[in-house]
């Protein structure tokens, strides 16, 4: 996850853009307009079956560290990159009671970077929506399966292509049987353990400086 950003805020779009290497255009494709279709067609993507481990989410509960111990995703990023992923930490605060506040903590070139998100509640408990550039670019999020106190597993789909992440909260929650449960909802989402990526457990950020917090999306 770490790599994978896209950057919104003006200012530090350049760099982010260099930081984050987005896998996405930036540049070029955005710029150029496009013929408007009368009908746009809308993308076929199906939403995320975690039916049988969904459970009935209670956001308050989820709020509070987390700190990313696996990612399992396709994401050409990761796989270009997957070998230098950067400890990760998140903090989730309900903002209102239509979102989420995200804030992410990782680091990059040695230097700890901030990264707020808003999460919108849907009416379907444990469902959220991060909000792209266009509706097409949002990202759906499920939290699939979590004791609130240990473990979460989260799905994130974007273009119809799904990421995992299993969350503890703290970095000694990671048990086997943890992982094992992680691996088999992965498999199940075609992300064998190819695409699982451990997450560092040591050195995760603390203090960030007030100019190294940005507004990113994730690019996938
Ligand atoms: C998490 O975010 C909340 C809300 O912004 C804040 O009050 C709290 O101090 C944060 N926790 C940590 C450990 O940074
Ligand atoms: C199940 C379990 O071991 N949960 C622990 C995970 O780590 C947090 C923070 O250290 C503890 O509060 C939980 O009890």
């Amino acid at each position: 996850m770490a790599g994978a950003w896209r950057c919104t805020l003006v200012v530090v779009t350049l760099m982010c853009v260099c930081l984050w290497g987005s896998t996405e255009a930036v540049g070029g494709a955005r710029s150029r307009p496009r013929p408007q279709r009368r009908h746009p067609k809308k993308p076929k993507v199906n939403p995320i079956d975690v039916t049988p481990t969904a459970q009935n989410i209670n956001i308050q509960q989820m709020t509070g560290i987390w700190y990313l111990l696996n990612t399992a995703s396709k994401c050409s990023h990761l796989m270009n990159h997957g070998t230098k992923v950067e400890p990760t930490v998140v903090n989730f605060s309900l903002a209102s009671d239509q979102i989420l506040s995200v804030s992410t903590k990782t680091r990059l070139n040695h230097q700890c970077w901030e990264i707020l998100q808003h999460y919108y509640l849907t009416p379907t408990p444990g469902r959220l929506t991060l909000k792209g550039a266009r509706p097409e670019l949002n990202t759906d999020i499920v939290i699939g399966e979590t004791d609130y106190n240990s473990m979460a597993i989260l799905y994130y789909q974007k273009r119809g292509k799904i990421t995992m992440k299993l969350y503890g909260r703290s970095v000694d929650n990671l048990s086997e049987p943890m992982l094992t449960k992680f691996e088999q909802l992965t498999e199940k989402q075609d992300l064998g353990l190819a695409y699982i990526f451990p997450f560092p457990t040591y050195s995760h950020c603390g203090e960030v400086d007030r100019d190294h917090v940005i507004n990113c999306v994730p690019t996938c």
